[in-house]
């Protein structure tokens, strides 16, 4: 049994590739190509960087909701874009546009992610929460009860919004990897009961809530979609906050015993125009 309904479904619905709720996401890294990039003439190279300038411009009319660009760390990638739309056309165009720009041959794709924002099922209802702290020994009579739960009611929506319509945090560093939770004989994230994962869960979200100022935190889920059961892009006020909270989750059980993780990705948030002269593009 799952904590959250799911999401409505009616028989007379209209076929769509648009979501009922929250936002598809894709991540794509791309390498330059040197050879590639001698061999353009000065005028085409600079068509190119106009064109390329044009299609990641999150201002740009017709630009996905959320855009952005970073310069990536080591040799897996020069350049990272992270894009959030309700359509995935809309997202999949910039990929064609830069694709088929004077840069198309430059800018080799590398990587990337696919998945959906979501609201993990492990998000507590205000039931839940006010029952939590009635197992943890408050009494329901007292106003200090009362303002905690209203509290909670008052943030949820804003909460829930964030999760499903992010807005991407103005924090220098940003930081992708995949993760799925393990099925394995001795440790099968799977087979436990919803109480189990939800405990297991809550542990790991007080193990974040003391990175907030510091860190912020997007799952997008991809079961499905891409090889990974989820994405994990953090925004970091500096990049020793992102090692420090990796670090410190590897001992929550949930990361500790049921998580393993694929490629990590470090970048710096730059715009298009300044991430190219960066670039030497
Ligand atoms: O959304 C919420 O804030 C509610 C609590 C919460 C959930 C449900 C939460 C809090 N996370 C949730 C779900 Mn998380 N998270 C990760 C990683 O590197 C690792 O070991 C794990 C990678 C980090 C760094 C991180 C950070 N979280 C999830 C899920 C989905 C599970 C599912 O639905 O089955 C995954 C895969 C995952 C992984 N998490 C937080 C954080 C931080 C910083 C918080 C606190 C956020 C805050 O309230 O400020």
């Amino acid at each position: 049994m799952s904590g959250r309904p799911p999401m409505p479904q009616t028989p007379d619905e209209e076929p769509s590739i648009k979501l009922h709720e929250g936002w598809h996401c894709l991540h794509v890294y791309y390498r330059v190509n040197q050879q590639a990039l001698n061999a353009l003439s000065p005028e085409d190279r600079a068509q190119g960087r106009e064109e390329v300038g044009h299609w990641l411009n999150p201002e740009r009319e017709g630009a996905p909701e959320r855009l952005q660009v970073s310069v990536t760390s080591g040799h897996r990638a020069d350049l990272g874009v992270m894009m959030m739309d309700p359509d995935p056309l809309v997202i999949d165009a910039v990929c064609q546009g830069v694709r088929s720009s004077k840069l198309g041959t430059v800018l080799e794709p590398t990587y990337s992610f696919v998945s959906l924002t979501e609201i993990s099922e492990y998000v507590p209802t205000v039931e839940q929460f006010s029952e939590k702290l009635q197992r943890e020994g408050a009494n329901p009579e007292d106003d200090m009860f009362k303002a905690r739960v209203r509290g909670y009611e008052q943030r949820l929506p804003a909460m829930n919004k964030q999760r499903i319509y992010p807005d991407i945090p103005p924090y220098p560093v940003v930081c992708f990897y995949p993760m799925n939770k393990i099925r394995d004989p001795h440790a099968n994230w799977y087979d436990l009961p919803f109480s189990a994962r939800s405990e297991l869960m809550a542990e790991h979200a007080t193990s974040g809530i003391k990175f907030a100022g510091k860190v912020s935190q997007l799952i997008t889920a991809s079961t499905g979609l891409d090889d990974w059961e989820w994405g994990v892009t953090l925004w970091g006020r500096n990049p020793a906050y992102i090692k420090d909270i990796v670090y410190t989750m590897r001992f929550d059980k949930a990361s500790a015993r049921y998580a393993e993780f694929g490629p990590f990705y470090i970048g710096y948030v730059m715009s298009a125009s300044e991430a190219l002269e960066h670039l030497r593009v």
